[in-house]
């Protein structure tokens, strides 16, 4: 498979080519220490409640993360996988947990009611999701890994969910309802800025950036069923990228690929796919009867 690499990834690959001129035994070696290890996580029912899994990006060594009968749900991964937060319901009420992937280290984030979507900086902190709260709506937080810095970002009489940052954390792409039907907004980290990008009268949802921050895909309902979209970061030249008369939904961008994993029902039942960033070779990753959504990739 082709995959254009970041600049960090060109760098590793710069020096490779020095050490061809070595010897070929030391480059493959190399090779595989220069690899960034690349998940995506997913939530599934496939062995009864909800729970959290992941897999390399093609596909394989598929791993079940968490192992109890709590419901737990939407995980979003740190920088490498290393750690991932979560929804569950494992306190008696549904709140915000993180944990390292081999699920030890296990911790609450937060007391707030009606949370929802994890999404992990790529800089390390903080961790932005949605939260009803005090509040009749839920809107954005964020909050270090530690539990600690909680900073409410929006303050709208409507929905604000589904927050993302930038490859650069320095915007979060973000829901909201509050000029009457669902749209794609973004923000700076801090809260500041908040702009809107879509104005569909169908509903748009679900943004996530690019690996260059130069554009954002989401999903939107504006040809009748749900369809993954792209458009620039400033919300100009919006497109169809997945084009098929399934319900595709909850895009998310690979970090260091040109590359989207989604959700379908293409094949008779939600399974998690990838696609390439102009909608062409898609393939999927999972195939199991149940339930498999929510796919978060680093
Ligand atoms: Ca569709
Ligand atoms: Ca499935």
């Amino acid at each position: 498979m082709e995959m254009k690499k970041s600049p960090r990834a060109r760098g590793h690959l710069d020096r490779l080519v020095v050490m061809v001129a070595i010897a070929l035994p030391l480059v493959l070696s190399a090779c595989q220490k220069v690899t960034v290890p690349s998940h995506i996580a997913f939530q599934s029912n496939r062995d009864g409640t909800d729970q959290i899994y992941w897999m390399k990006a093609d596909g394989t060594e598929l791993k079940r993360l968490t192992n109890d009968t709590f419901k737990n749900e939407q995980p979003g991964l740190s920088n490498l996988g290393l750690k991932v937060a979560f929804r569950s319901n494992r306190s008696g009420t549904e709140r915000i947990w993180s944990m390292f992937s081999d699920g030890s280290g296990l911790a609450q984030l937060t007391d707030l009611d009606g949370v929802a979507a994890p999404r992990w900086s790529y800089g390390g902190q903080p961790i932005a999701f949605s939260a009803s709260g005090p509040d009749l709506h839920p809107n954005i937080y964020t909050i270090w890994s530690d539990g600690t810095h909680l900073k409410k970002l929006t303050n709208a009489s409507k929905d604000n969910v589904e927050p993302s940052f930038s490859p650069d954390g320095k915007r979060i792409v973000f829901t909201s309802t509050r000029n009457g039907m669902s749209d794609i907004y973004v923000m700076d980290a801090d809260g500041s800025h908040q702009t809107r990008l879509t104005t569909d009268p169908k509903n748009d949802a679900e943004g996530s950036f690019t690996r260059d921050g130069n554009q954002i895909v989401f999903w939107t309902n504006r040809d009748g069923n749900g369809e993954i979209y792209i458009m620039n970061a400033d919300g100009s030249s919006q497109r169809n990228l997945s084009n098929n008369p399934a319900f595709e939904f909850e895009p998310i961008c690979a970090p260091e690929t040109d590359e989207i994993a989604f959700q379908s029902d293409r094949d008779g039942n939600p399974e998690i796919y990838v696609m390439n960033l102009d909608g062409t070779n898609v393939r999927r990753l999972t195939n199991d009867p149940a339930v498999d959504r929510a796919p978060d990739w680093r």
